[in-house]
């Protein structure tokens, strides 16, 4: 078996844990924190998921470095050798206000190239995956490219700290050419809402890498376009302004004049 093959069958497994432990919470009540604000929170959850795949992961893959929110990983300076992502709630605010919109997100890097993503909406339950060259597939089942359609016939999404920023009427031009803006609150789930052709674009400020990593590479399985808001490659070191598009999308955001 492959590498590949080995790390998708113990990814899958995991997920299904995290799930369960998600839903046995429910029971109990939530430890909410605040991190940098007070729209800004993490919970026991985030924590625990997060300790329980990167202990998972050390055991199998002790070569392996991890990139994760709440700190159980590495602290990476590069990409070298096999790195793996990890989200553990995508969407917190979701999950601690609404119970749903939330996602457990996993990717795994080699030498800096996606290799397989996984994008869990835990209340659908619904697994999105991708395996670089072999498409992507939702529950097991493919998954065919959404038409490239443009922002100008049809809608975009956006988070809501872009909203908030001075720099929002720059923005304000991109979200013009569409039919309308959306707003779901978790960087993994509009990845799949692109991924089911349901909006074109995806621009967001402030991604960390863990938000960014497994959709990237479900998305270029299509062809979509990935990049910074000036055009170069992300970097999964740092935190990004992002554009996740359709190509012609993309040619439509990246040439709107912001003078
Ligand atoms: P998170 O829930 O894992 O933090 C919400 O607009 C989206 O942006 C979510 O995917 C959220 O991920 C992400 N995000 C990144 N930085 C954030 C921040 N400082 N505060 C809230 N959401 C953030
Ligand atoms: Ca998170």
């Amino acid at each position: 078996m492959s590498d590949i093959q080995k790390r998708d069958q113990l990814i899958k497994q995991w997920i299904k844990e995290t799930a369960e432990m998600i839903e046995e919470a429910k029971e109990k009540s939530l430890e909410v924190e605040e991190k940098s604000a007070r729209n800004d929170l993490v919970t026991n959850m985030d924590k625990k998921i997060e300790e329980v795949l990167t202990d998972k992961i050390r055991s199998h893959f002790p070569d392996d470095r991890i990139c994760g929110e709440e700190g159980f990983g590495d602290n990476l300076e590069d990409l070298k050798g096999t790195v793996w992502f990890i989200d553990p709630i995508d969407g917190t605010l979701n999950f601690v206000l609404q119970q749903e919109n939330f996602a457990v997100m996993i990717a795994v890097y080699e030498e800096g190239k996606g290799v397989q993503g996984y994008i869990y909406n835990v209340t659908e339950e619904k697994l999105y995956h991708a395996i670089k060259g072999q498409g992507v597939f939702c529950n097991g089942q493919p998954v065919s490219a959404p038409d490239n359609k443009s922002l100008s016939d049809g809608l975009m999404a956006t988070n809501s700290q872009l909203m908030t920023q001075d720099a929002f009427s720059d923005y304000r031009k991109i979200a013009g050419r569409s039919m309308g803006v959306r707003m779901l609150g978790s960087a993994g789930l509009e990845v799949t809402e692109l991924i089911k052709g349901n909006i074109m674009a995806y621009v967001a400020t402030k991604l960390s890498p863990w938000d960014i990593a497994p959709g990237k590479i479900m998305l270029e399985e299509f062809g979509f376009k990935i990049s910074n808001f000036s055009g170069e490659p992300v970097d999964l070191l740092k935190t990004n302004q992002t554009i996740f598009a359709t190509p012609s999308a993309y040619n439509e955001i990246v040439t709107t004049n912001f003078k």
